[in-house]
């Protein structure tokens, strides 16, 4: 029997040792035996426990590979990568729950678009703990990269919780860091890795995260009860909510990481647009499956007894990109998009037959100074990067099944109208930002248990 142990394995071995010996649960150092008021804050959070625990890791994920795409066959599919997979990425993993030995499984498991999350506005007393681990990047054992946890537009941050690692406190290869949130602003953000955040960004470790008004629950302003803003009227009431989050894989990037070398971001050119992660049809595809319980915080995909994520049967190669984005609405119903465009590019989210009501913008209510109502009626919303929308809009009333007979809904296009970002410029026109909207007709369809839920 021959064993060959490649310098890759022996590093990769010597870095997996290094993050166990390194010790998992700890909080960042003391220096001469004293707490900076900040760090004893960061440690009564942890010993409170996180409401949240996500790790930063690599991983690999699915895009279609055929046909190639203009590059040619060296950059895509990668080789590197274990089957179905074929592009490799940074990224985010929510691991709450999971016990030591679980977490050090989900290593190069990471998910791209991070995992949705969303926290209850601060009403004095609910501040929100997320504690965050860097399990290292086991394809590049020769960075030794921190993360972060960004969110991106939160307006009444403090330095030390911000993640903005040159001004902050970043976490090493092995460490634990909680960030301590009070949400003061309801809306629709963003959040991001901001360590050498061009490429982090760009390698997936991104993803939405919603702030809900304390306005919610009130029944009287609109029949849900739930709402974006506290707008006082209802006008931001809505039945069903989707996350729509943009982002672009750049394949030569992507491949150049797992291949030790270094990508020239001045040659960037996105090759796929993404929706939550996938690309069209994949956007199509059905949510993992997803513990609605335990969907208190975040979209709890479920996992097996090794912490991995589970799939449904036929969609191994979206394990770690699990959230669909198709929508699936009654007649009549008000329906809420919460549009993230974490991209390079600015895109350009066109809903083809009826129009969408824009009511907030980077997380804020469409209002003037003087109160008066701003929102807007538009088929066609311009996101540029970093920025989000809530667009809503009123399903209308369902005609009979589109397409095949017994079909049971009507559907509509949610695309990019970019030809460059709703396909990739391959034939066929596979890949790119394209959905579809599904209208039922009355009593057709659950309730919403979670985001993105379809209900059916
Ligand atoms: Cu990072």
């Amino acid at each position: 029997m021959h064993t060959s142990v490649t310098r890759r394995d022996f590093l990769r071995f010597a870095g997996g040792t290094a993050a166990v010996a390194a010790g998992l649960g700890l909080i960042p150092g003391l220096r001469n035996n004293r707490l900076l008021p900040a760090q004893i804050t960061a440690a009564e959070a942890a010993e409170r426990g996180p409401d949240l625990y996500f790790a930063g890791t690599d991983g690999w994920i699915y895009l279609p590979p055929d046909p190639p795409i203009g590059q040619g066959p060296v950059y895509f599919p990668d080789d590197l990568a274990p089957n179905p997979f074929n592009t490799y990425i940074f990224g985010f993993r929510d691991i709450t729950g999971l016990d030591q030995t679980q977490i050090a499984k989900q290593r190069m498991k990471a998910q791209h678009s991070a995992p949705l999350f969303w926290v209850n506005q601060y009403n004095g007393s609910n501040e929100f703990r997320m504690q965050l681990t860097n399990l290292g990047l086991q394809m590049r054992p020769d960075l030794t990269d921190s993360h972060t946890l960004h969110w991106h537009g939160f307006r009444n941050v403090i330095p030390y919780f911000d993640g903005e690692p040159t001004g902050s406190v970043s976490v090493p290869v092995g460490r634990n860091f909680t960030y301590v949130f009070r949400p003061r602003d309801p809306g629709t953000y963003m959040y991001h890795c901001h360590v050498e955040d061009v490429e982090h960004v760009h390698m997936g470790m991104t993803g939405p995260v919603f702030v809900r008004p304390l306005q919610n629950g009130n029944t009287s302003l609109y029949g849900s009860g739930k709402y974006v803003y506290n707008d006082g009227n209802g006008s931001t009431g809505y039945d069903r909510e989707f996350a729509m989050f943009l982002s672009e894989v750049w394949a030569e990037a992507h491949w150049c990481d797992s291949h030790i070398q270094l990508p020239d971001w001045s040659d960037y050119r996105a090759d796929f647009s993404l929706l939550n992660g996938r690309v069209y049809p994949d956007t199509l595809a059905p949510n993992a499956p997803i513990d609605a319980a335990a969907s208190i915080n975040s979209l709890a995909v479920l996992r097996n007894g090794d912490g991995e994520l589970q799939t449904n049967p036929n969609y191994a190669h979206l394990q770690y990109q699990p959230l669909s984005s198709l929508v699936t609405c009654r007649q009549g119903e008000r329906v809420l998009l919460r549009f993230v465009n974490l991209g390079f590019r600015e895109a350009s989210m066109t809903l083809a037959g009826f129009p969408m009501r824009i009511v907030g913008r980077d997380a804020t209510l469409m209002r003037g100074s003087d109160g008066s109502d701003t929102s807007y009626e538009t088929d066609t919303i311009l996101i540029g990067a970093g920025e989000s929308f809530d667009a809503i809009f009123t399903a209308p009333a369902f005609s009979g099944g589109s397409g095949s007979s017994g079909q049971g809904y009507d559907t509509y296009v949610l695309y990019n109208r970019r030809l460059t970002q709703v396909a990739n410029l391959a034939a066929g026109g596979f890949g790119g930002q394209r959905t579809e909207i599904h209208v039922y007709p009355n009593g057709a369809l659950a309730a919403q248990k979670y985001p993105n839920d379809w209900g059916v």
